[in-house]
């Protein structure tokens, strides 16, 4: 995945039980799309 504002970015494709870990420094909605599927967006939400 990549974050919309490409600041984050895991590697392109992830094996099933694989971790992508990254600290969130301040709350706020982040949208993000999977490198590998246009379209196939989500959020994460910091609180
Ligand atoms: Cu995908």
């Amino acid at each position: 995945m990549m974050s919309k504002d490409g600041k984050i970015e895991s590697k392109p494709v992830m094996m099933a039980g694989e971790k992508f870990v990254w600290k969130a420094d301040k709350p706020g909605k982040i949208p993000y799309t999977c490198s590998i599927h246009p379209g196939m967006d989500g959020s994460i939400t910091v609180k």
